[in-house]
C-alpha cells in the first residue's frame, strides 16, 4: 500500500486542505499520513476564525519519523501560513523525497486574480521557490501569475496560458499544471506542461455555474492519489478534474448544500468508479 504524506493545515470546519486531502487519499486506497501546519476554527473566508501555528511541531514529527525509519511514496504540500513554514517544507523534501517518489506542491494563495488574506507578494516569490524543489505544481492561473511575475488576465487565448506555463516550468518543477483554464464559455479544464518532453495537454470538461471553496484541495488531493494509483500526470488530471466538477454538481444540487466547501463525500462513488 502506498503512502503519502500530506502537510497542510486542519481547517475543523470548512471542507478544505487535511479535512479534504485525508477522506479522499484514503478513499483511494492510498495512506495519507499528515502534518497539520496550523489549527483553525474554520478557513479564512469565514470571519472571526481562530488560527493556533503548528510550526514548532513540524520538524520533532519529522525527527521522529525518521528515527522510526518511516518512507513515503508522495509528498503533498497545500495551504502553508508562513515564509517559515515554506522553509521547514524545503527541510522536509530533502529529509524525505527520493529519487522515486513524488513531491507535489500546491501553492494555495490566491484566486479570482487576488491573494487571500494576510497573504502578500513576498509570499508568492517565497512560493516560487518550494515549487522549484517539487516534481509537480498545480498553480491556479492566479497563482502562477503572482509566482512568474505576469499579468493576470481574465480573458486570454492559448498562446497566454503556454507562455504562463513555460514560465511555471522554469521555476524548476518537471511538470507544471494550471487550473481553471477556459478557453470558451461553458468549458473549463486543466493545462500540463512537461518539461522533459515539451509536451502540453489539455483536458476540458463543462464549466459549472457556480465556484465553492476548497475545490483547490479536492484537485489536488485526488490528483495525487491517482498517481499514486498509477496514473500518469495527463491522466489523474482528468480523473481529478472530473471528480471535482462532480462534487460541484453535488453540491449545486443540494438544497442544504454548505456554503462554504463542495459534497466532496457524496461524490467517492463516483471517484472509485472512475479509478477503476
Ligand atoms: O482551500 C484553500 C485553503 C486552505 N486552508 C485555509 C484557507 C484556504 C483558502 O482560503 O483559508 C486555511
Amino acid at each position: 500500500m502506498k503512502r503519502i504524506l500530506t502537510i497542510q493545515d486542519i481547517s475543523c470546519v470548512g471542507k478544505c486542505s487535511l479535512t479534504v486531502a485525508l477522506p479522499i487519499i484514503s478513499a483511494m486506497g492510498v495512506e495519507a499520513a499528515v502534518i497539520p501546519t496550523a489549527v483553525l476554527s474554520a478557513h479564512t473566508v469565514f470571519r472571526n476564525f481562530t488560527y493556533k501555528d503548528m510550526s514548532d511541531q513540524i520538524l520533532p514529527i519529522c525527527d521522529h519519523w525518521q528515527a522510526e525509519g518511516i518512507t513515503f511514496d508522495g509528498i503533498y504540500t497545500g495551504y502553508l501560513g508562513s515564509f517559515e513554514q515554506i522553509d521547514m517544507m524545503a527541510d522536509v523534501f530533502d529529509t524525505f523525497g527520493t529519487a522515486e517518489n513524488l513531491i507535489l506542491v500546491d501553492p494555495v494563495m490566491a484566486d479570482h486574480g487576488k491573494l487571500y488574506p494576510t497573504f502578500d507578494e513576498a509570499f508568492a516569490a517565497k512560493m516560487a521557490t518550494l515549487c522549484a524543489k517539487a516534481d509537480i505544481i498545480v498553480p491556479n492561473i492566479t497563482e502562477a501569475c503572482f509566482m512568474t511575475g505576469t499579468e493576470y488576465r481574465e480573458t486570454y487565448d492559448e498562446a497566454y496560458v503556454k507562455d504562463l506555463l513555460l514560465k511555471l516550468s522554469k521555476l524548476g518543477a518537471k511538470v507544471s499544471i494550471l487550473t481553471g483554464v477556459s478557453f470558451e464559455a461553458g468549458k473549463t479544464g486543466v493545462m500540463g506542461y512537461e518539461n522533459a518532453t515539451g509536451e502540453f495537454s489539455y483536458y476540458c470538461h463543462e464549466k459549472l455555474p457556480r465556484s465553492y471553496h476548497g475545490t483547490g484541495d479536492v484537485f489536488s488531493s485526488t490528483c495525487v492519489g491517482a498517481m499514486m494509483g498509477g496514473k500518469p500526470w495527463q491522466e489523474a488530471v482528468k480523473v481529478a478534474a472530473d471528480y471535482t466538477a462532480e462534487c460541484i454538481r453535488l453540491t449545486m444540487a443540494d438544497p442544504e448544500g454548505r456554503f462554504y466547501g463542495v459534497n466532496f463525500e457524496q461524490a467517492i462513488p463516483y471517484l472509485l468508479e472512475r479509478m477503476k
